[in-house]
């Protein structure tokens, strides 16, 4: 009877945990997913040194108990972690292991990104299996996704451009790379760009590239109106790479919607990236356009 009863003491609040989280589970919206996710964001940078890449910091739902899929991102020229860092905690806290790169100089052209990138999903996958990592065993090794800053955005697009088959989607924001042409990738593409982006405009850049997508790609484009060229970044001490205005909420939000779509297959997310955005949304953005194969 006393082992029945202990019994009984844990499975009870369990199951009215269980219960209340299946009655109060609403679905998810924009406005919810601008806010932090239900897991706690943990992160280290002890991890195994590479050749591509200088050094990162690998952030992850310390309360989720297995299945992450991974992320890994880029900075753009002369920029740091630090600059990219508010990805890591936003996606980290909605279930997604991010990885958060330094390249090895703040000048390394588009492609080393793009090699750094690759080789960070190889950290990610290692990190599931070597003995000592925090996360051991959390690792989904084929949900795999890139993200890049400016030359880490032309570095996502080149990644994905030769290595699709190692990739679910890719999340370039304010890509640079003239002359970019990506009709090889094959993974959803959510590409992030500023209207009033002066250092990789829109019309040689970001929108081009969006272009040059194959038609059987599934693709989103979301020019913010009146973004420049860091309104996709971290805002941090540094004057000259701040977002000028504040779309977070936004961009975060498409941002999760994606990765929750094609890195962990939940298509509660779904009607978030279908169809045209809410009308308060639409005025946000300059130009928009979604192409879902
Ligand atoms: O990564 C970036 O911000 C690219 C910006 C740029 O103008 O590069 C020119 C060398």
């Amino acid at each position: 009877m006393k082992k029945f009863l202990a019994q009984f003491s844990v499975c009870l609040p369990t199951l009215f945990l269980m219960l209340s989280a299946t009655a109060v589970a609403q679905p998810p919206t924009l406005e919810s997913l601008a806010r932090p996710g239900p897991y706690q964001v943990a992160y280290y940078n002890q991890l195994p040194s590479v050749p591509e890449y200088a050094a990162a910091t690998l952030y992850f739902p310390a309360n989720r108990g297995t299945d992450f899929g991974g992320v890994a991102i880029a900075p753009g020229y002369t920029e740091t972690q630090e600059n990219m860092e508010w990805w890591g905690r936003h996606l980290s806290s909605y279930g997604f292991a991010v990885l958060i790169l330094d390249t090895n100089t703040p000048t390394d052209d588009p492609q080393l990104r793009a090699d750094a990138l690759m080789a960070a999903i190889d950290v990610i996958r290692g990190e599931g299996e070597r003995s000592g990592s925090p996360i051991r065993g959390k690792i989904v090794n084929d949900r795999m996704a890139l993200m890049g800053h400016s030359m880490g955005g032309g570095g996502t697009l080149l990644a994905a451009n030769s290595h699709s088959e190692q990739l679910k989607a890719i999340i370039p924001f304010t890509p640079w790379l003239p002359d970019g042409e990506f009709s090889a990738i094959n993974v959803p593409t959510l590409i992030f760009a500023g209207e009033d982006d002066q250092i990789a405009e829109a019309d040689e850049h970001a929108w081009p590239h969006f272009q040059s997508l194959s038609e059987d790609v599934t693709r989103m484009y979301v020019e913010v109106a009146g973004g420049n060229h860091f309104v996709a970044n971290s805002a941090t001490d540094d004057e000259r790479l701040l977002p000028n205005i504040d779309a977070h909420d936004l961009i975060g939000a498409l941002g999760v919607s994606w990765l929750k779509v094609y890195l962990d297959e939940d298509e509660a997310y779904r009607p978030l990236i279908s169809g045209e955005l809410p009308t308060a949304q639409m005025e946000r953005v300059s130009r928009f356009q979604l192409e879902s194969q």
